[in-house]
Order: structure tokens, then sequence, then C-alpha cells
């Protein structure tokens, strides 16, 4: 008996080691992220390893050095297989970590830094004292840090580092989330868990989550996070939480990520028992100018600002009859002896109900431009509606050459089936900066208005509504992080490839193998286009339900304001579908430069992405492929339920390099979203069939179940509302 169990244990041990050496790793449950930071295969470990002998850092390192040398410690130990050895002297293969003021032997070199500016690195492969040696420096301790998550992209991503002369500045002075959390931790529009501020055991205890956060996003190179809501509670302005903001704030600091809050523009009356909030009072603006003071006693090097105003409901300066700009520099006054800035949201839409909500920002803000103070940068949405699967981009991009603008992406997928479907944000976010607005003439695109270059601002932003919560792997999913990563990515450079940023995250949250990263990759990037095709495809916008945003509901014209309706903006009737935004009808492509609102209100060139987003189109009108407009929304939806099943089938096959807890979530969740790009497609053309009384094509499935069936469906207690 005895000897038969001993049998059997020896051909268990057999088997899992089999096992182990065959799969791609033991389970994994996406808490890493992409520093997981795994043995890499043999060879690439071979290579790297006599390039990455030993780590010579500063003899008294700033805690800033402190953590890249750390991290360097941990990610070489970890991707070399082997301990990562921290010396005082450069011997062969070492790496040197630190700016030329704090290492000598890098002074000695004479390296050309002087482009980098406060944030940029430098990864160069040199001769000290004779010997080989790798070179990471900066003008400043985080430059430096920056350049050792750079390092070990390249190590993490297979990348040699025999011969490297690698520098980087980011293009974009502020990179920052914003968490849309509130103070009882649940999260607007957010997916993944509670908030990930544990606020009420703050300031004492510090989750080691948030050392993770820091990492995670200083290896990305973002440097800044608003902590709470849009939405703001003008509680975080109490004392209270301004200690457990500071609390954040020292833990973030080492990692070059600096601490903003979202605030009320009624805290004067909410919290100060002023009688007005008016920006003019100057009652109201000592108020924030002291409780400005207080907040840099907490926090030295406070960010600033984050304001929601006269938008959905929040308070503002028009309450008082004052303009944006009227209340956004009363702020900025109080913040600039600090140092600090305002980021102020051009999000705004009223209840007019008979004008076009994708005008709206750009008529209240293009007339406050050259009104706004040297610390304000207007933060501004992709779109000029809302976060949709697809907009064209903002006509603000490139109107207000005297102001600052900031991007707002959303990293969230409030409208694009919250944490399950699979869908890379990249590609999204790319499309906007890729955009050209030809405000001063060809190629004068997004990006440049964003960073700065096209107008000559120091002050640039792009923002981003975390994905983030207290889910084990962050994000809801673990495609969910990719998207934080390309935002991260994209935000320092914004001319960066979305697919490039892709391959990156794929090689290092799964697998450095060409069969797992090549298609892995191309699901990703079809994964944008399936959803467009299955939620809102020719440039139909805003078709979801009410409040939770999750799934189709183009039916619902009966909510108060006009804009919240998906009616509203698709526009169906017996005659055709779609939004005339020509002269004809609201006329906001007037509102582009004249080559862009050329190319729009022209149905020859406006394309399919956009075509309904500018034009009400009989059901019948010929579409560039000589379908009709009826036939071709049709395919639209069936092709997105087919490009889903696409994605599932890759999927498949990327099983053996994957490990099964990942491969497993992943694969559920692809299911979960090909039912549903289903229940999309056949939701959608059954309330359009009801317009256009039109028979299916050829060879169309009917929806499965009635009109009636699909409006009937209700979803209390949708997250993230
Ligand atoms: O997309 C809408 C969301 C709101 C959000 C608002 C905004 C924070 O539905 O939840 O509020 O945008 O951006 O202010």
């Amino acid at each position: 008996m005895i000897e038969r169990i001993a049998r059997l244990a020896a051909i268990v041990t057999i088997v899992m080691a089999l096992g182990l050496a065959a799969s791609p790793a033991a389970a994994e449950d996406g808490y890493a992220l992409w520093l997981r930071y795994q043995p890499l295969p043999q060879g690439i470990r071979a290579a790297a390893a006599p390039h990455a002998a030993a780590i010579v850092a500063p003899a008294a390192p700033s805690p800033t050095i402190g953590v890249a040398v750390a991290e360097l410690q941990r990610g070489l130990g970890g991707l070399l297989a082997r301990p990562e050895p921290v010396a005082h002297t450069a011997g062969v293969g070492a790496i040197l970590v630190g700016t030329p003021a704090e290492l000598p032997a890098i002074a000695a070199l004479h390296l050309p830094l002087s482009g980098l500016g406060d944030e940029g690195y430098l990864l160069r492969s040199a001769t000290v004292d004779g010997k080989a040696v790798t070179i990471v420096t900066g003008n400043s301790d985080v430059g430096v840090l920056y350049g050792a998550f750079a390092l070990l992209r390249q190590v993490q991503t297979g990348a040699p580092i025999d011969r490297l002369d690698l520098a980087s500045t980011p293009k974009v002075r502020i990179r920052m989330l914003d968490h849309w959390d509130n103070l009882d931790r649940t999260v607007e529009r957010g997916y993944a868990g509670e908030s990930i501020w544990d606020w009420w055991r703050l300031p004492d205890w510090h989750d080691p989550r948030y050392t993770d956060y820091a990492r995670a996003n200083a290896s990305i190179g973002i440097n800044g996070t608003v902590l709470n809501n849009v939405n703001a509670s003008p509680d975080i302005l109490t004392p209270r939480f301004i200690a457990k903001a500071a609390a954040l704030a020292d833990i973030f600091r080492p990692y070059g990520i600096k601490v903003y809050l979202s605030v009320n523009f009624a805290s004067p009356i909410k919290l100060g028992g002023l009688k007005t909030a008016d920006p003019l009072d100057p009652q109201v603006a000592a108020w924030w100018k002291a409780k400005a003071d207080e907040i840099y006693k907490a926090i030295p090097d406070f960010g600033g600002f984050l304001v929601k105003a006269n938008s959905e409901g929040q308070p503002g300066p028009g309450d008082y009859h004052r303009s944006h700009s009227q209340g956004a520099n009363m702020l900025a006054a109080a913040l600039a002896p600090h140092h600090g800035i305002v980021i102020w949201r051009a999000f705004v839409y009223t209840a007019t109900g008979d004008g076009d909500r994708a005008k709206e920002a750009y008529d209240e803000f293009k007339p406050l431009d050259g009104q706004f103070a040297d610390n304000v940068v207007l933060q501004v949405k992709n779109g000029p509606i809302d976060f949709q699967p697809r907009e064209p981009f903002s006509p603000l991009f490139g109107a207000m050459p005297k102001t600052p603008l900031g991007l707002e992406v959303q990293i969230t997928k409030e409208y694009l089936g919250f944490a399950t479907h699979l869908v890379y944000l990249g590609a999204l976010f790319q499309e906007t900066l890729d955009a050209d607005t030809y405000a001063d003439g060809p190629g004068s695109t997004v990006a440049k208005v964003i960073d700065g270059e096209l107008d000559h601002h120091q002050l640039s932003l792009i923002a981003g509504v975390a994905n983030i919560g207290s889910d084990r792997d962050w994000c809801g999913s673990d495609f969910n992080q990719a998207n934080w990563y390309a935002f991260g990515r994209l935000a320092w450079d914004p001319t960066a490839s979305s697919r490039a940023i892709a391959v990156e995250w794929a090689k290092m949250t799964f697998s450095l193998d060409p069969g797992f990263v090549g298609p892995t990759v191309d699901m990703m990037m079809l994964s944008r286009e399936a959803v467009v095709n299955y939620m809102t495809p020719l440039g139909l916008a805003h078709q979801m339900g009410t409040n939770h945003h999750y799934g189709p509901a183009p039916w619902v014209d009966n909510l108060p304001q006009a804009e919240w309706n998906p009616a509203y903006y698709n526009r169906a009737d017996a005659t055709g579908i779609g939004f005339d935004r020509t002269k004809t009808g609201s006329n906001a492509v007037a509102q582009y430069a004249p080559p862009v609102a050329k190319r729009f209100a022209d149905l020859a060139t406006v394309g399919d992405k956009y075509l309904l987003w500018f034009h009400h189109l009989p059901w019948t009108y010929r579409m560039a492929s000589d379908e009709t407009l009826w036939d071709s929304l049709v395919h639209h939806y069936t092709l997105g339920v087919t490009q889903v099943a696409d994605m599932q089938n890759t999927w498949t096959a990327m099983q053996r390099y994957v490990d099964p807890e990942r491969y497993a979530k992943a694969t559920t969740f692809l299911a979960i979203q090909h039912r549903e790009a289903q229940w999309w497609r056949d939701a959608s053309i059954a309330y359009f069939q009801s317009k256009s009384h039109l028979p299916l094509p050829a060879g169309e499935v009917p929806p499965a179940h009635s009109l009636a069936y699909y409006e009937a469906l209700r979803f209390p207690h949708a997250p993230g509302i």
C-alpha cells in the first residue's frame, strides 16, 4: 500500500514537472499587470544577463532613485531568474543609475542631456574605466526612474540591451488619471470593484496596493492623479480628507506622481458657511485662497483643482451669471502662488431640446479664448458628445489657440460594454490624436494641439478617466489593463502607434512568443471596430440604455432632457436615419476648420465612419459600396457579431500560451461579449426595421425576439451609476 502511494506520488511529481515545463506559466490573477517579471526564455536571458551584472547607484540615493534601483533589482532579478546585486563601483556589465550630479562616472561621460527636459531619460551603452556598462540617466531623479522602467521594458519585450542609445522625453507635461471615485468608495462608471482608495482607513492604513498603483503608473509615465469624482463632494476639502489625500501624496511622491483634487464650486457655501460662491465676491476668493494655503501645508507639491462646473447639475459661476473664465480664474489666483493649476472641464450641455448637443461646448467656450489665466487648462473630451464608441474629434481642438487645451478620454468603458467586452482603446485614442484639425493648415493634428506644439503652450495635459478599482486584476479584466497601459504610453508620446503599444503590452502581460503576439494584437486592433459595428455603426451614437449605458435602447425618446434620448441622436423615422449636422440641419460642421467642414458636409467625402453623425439619409440611400443604407446598416451590425466570433476563435488558439486562470477569464468574457453583441444587433435591427419597414437583406437572420421583448429588458443594480 505504502509502496503504491509512493509510486503514485512519484508519477504525480513527474506529471506535474512535465506540466510545468509545457505550460507557459502558473495560474496568474492579473495583479502583477505588465510588471510580471517572469523568467524570460533562456536565449533572451543569456543575451541580457552580461549587461545586467549589477546595479550601481549613488551611495545615498534619493527616494526616487531608491525606487528605481528596487524596481531594477526586482525586475531584472525576476526576468533573468537570479538575484540582481547592487554594487558601489562599476564592474563589467554594470548598470549605472542616477543623474550626472549623483554619479561622477556618468558626469565624466558628458552625455547630451540638455534636450531631455526635466522628465526625459537616456539609456546608453558606454565604457567607464575601460569596462562596458549601461547608463540609465536623466536630468532629474524621476527621469532616471522612467529610464529604469524603459530599460526593464526593453528586457521584458526581448529587445537587445547591448548597444543602447535611447533618449526619450514626454511630449505632454501633465499625464494624468482622473478617478471618478466617491468618498464612500463607490465609483461612478467604475466596473472593477469599489474604489482603490480605502478612504475610511486613510490616512493611517497604507494599503500596499497604493505603492503598486504608483509603480504601474510610473512605468508608463503617468505623473498626476485626480483622486475623486468630478461630481465632487465638498467634503473632499475638509481637513479630514485633506489629511487622507496627503497620505496618498506621500506614497506617490517618489514615483513622480502629483495629487490633484476635484472640487465642488459651491464649497464656500457648503463648507465655509458663506452665502454665495460668486467668483467675483472677495469673501469667496479669500475662502479659496485660504483653502489652497491649507492644502499646500499638507501637500507641498499639490497639483491643483479639477472642476466640473455648470454641467449636469453641478454648481458653477453661471449660477451667478459669471463666465467659465471668471470662475476658473478666481480658483487659479488661489493656486498660483503655489504653482498649482486649474483644470476646467469643457463638458457642458443644457436642456434646450431643439439645439444640437454636439455644438454646445464649442458655442460656450470658443468666445472665451484668451480670457483664461496662465495656470488654467481647459479639459476637452475627445468627441463633441460623450465618450462614444466612435465620434469625430471635438471641434474645440484647434479653435482656441490662446488657451491650453487638454484632452480627456475615458479608459473605463462606460459606453463600450463595461469591463467584460474586450475593446482595445489604444486604437480609439490614436484615432482622435491623429485627427487633423487643419487649424493651422494640414498636419494640425489633435496631438499637436494638446501637446502644446501647435500654439506654443507650455502647459499641456492629457487625462484618462481611470478604469481602476479594487478588483484583484485592477481593471475588471486582464485586457482592460491594456487600456490603462496604452493611455499612459500615448500620453507620453501622442504620436506613438497604438499597435506597437499593444505589441509591447501583450509581450509583457502574456508571452513573447510570436505565435501569441501577432494574433492577439490583431484581435485587439479589430476589437474597437467590432464594438463600433455591433453598437453604433456608420456614425450612430448614444444608443445605450438609460442611466446604466449598457445595452441597446435606440427606441428611448421619453426622457425629460431631449439630449438624453437615443432617439434624439438616431432621428430614425419612416423616411430615414441620421442627424443632419450640415447647413440644412444644425450646421455643426461649420464649427470645424473649412477643409474639415467641407469633408464632413459632403456625402462624397464624409466616409462611412461618420456618415450618420453628420447626415440624415433615406433608408434607400446608395452607399459607396452600392448597397442601400438599410442593407449596409444591417450588414454592419452582423459584421460586429461575426468579428467577436473571430476574436473568440483567435483566443481559443492562444490557450497554449496563456496560464489557465487568465485564459479562462478572457474566454468567458468573450462569450459574454458575443452573446451581447448579438443582443445589440438584434435589438437595434428590430427597432430600426420598425421605422424603415424594409425587409432584411438576403441571408440575414431575423432578430431572435420581438422589439417589445428588447424594450422590456431592465437592468436594476447595474454597476457604476
Ligand atoms: O459620460 C457622462 C457620464 C457621467 C459623467 C459625465 C462627465 C462624471 O455618464 O457619469 O459624470 O459624463 O463626464 O462629467
